[in-house]
């Protein structure tokens, strides 16, 4: 069984960046059906019921056909939303460091080629999606993902990744997805990605 994920801070903390009704709605709403769904799915297949989230998605195509759509797609939300929470923090906190940050310098040349790369990537994105900072082998790259698509399941790992579902910004955003990936970036809890 999984669960909703408690949020580290209230619905209203990362006004006026992201808007609390947009919050409690993403929160409470979508990703209580990706978890409720998840749970529907994974209770029909026992040989997977053991199976924590990330070997799920990693594997995924050793999950029973039955069920892999509902894996993919619901897994993958309820994976990217905790994700999600977790990235974002109110005010953002301070810029990448350590081993990540020269990473970062060494791959993009800058913390700003970065940041325009992910807005560039997740503003192209037609649909629905995420953009992720991810990392395959030993190598940072940008990529998108259609749907609740992970990287997990494209063998690379997720350190930071932004919904570009319209439910993660119409409501303060309507259609300036641009603008919304900017604000993001300024509240993006950095301590948190490894
Ligand atoms: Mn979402």
């Amino acid at each position: 069984m999984f669960d909703l994920p408690v949020l580290p801070y209230q619905y209203n903390a990362l006004e006026p960046h992201l808007d609390a009704a947009t919050m409690e709605l993403h929160h409470s709403k979508h990703h209580q059906t990706y978890v409720t769904k998840l749970n529907e799915a994974i209770a029909k297949e026992p040989s997977v019921t053991d199976w924590s989230l990330e070997k799920l998605l990693t594997d995924l195509e050793q999950v029973p056909e039955s069920i892999r759509t509902a894996v993919r797609n619901h897994g993958g939300g309820h994976f990217n939303h905790s994700l999600w929470w977790q990235i974002l923090t109110p005010g953002g906190s301070t810029s990448p460091v350590g081993t990540l940050a020269e990473e970062i310098n060494s791959t993009f040349g800058s913390q700003e080629n970065l940041k325009t790369q992910i807005i560039e990537k997740g503003s192209a994105h037609f649909g629905s999606g995420w953009v992720w900072l991810a990392r395959k082998g030993s190598a940072l790259e940008v990529l998108t993902t259609v749907n609740q698509d992970n990287p997990l399941s494209q063998g690379a790992k997720p350190l930071l990744g932004i919904d570009l579902w319209e439910h993660s910004y119409y409501l303060k955003f309507q259609n300036r997805r641009p603008e919304y990936l900017e604000t993001v970036w300024q509240i993006v809890n950095w301590n948190a990605i490894v």
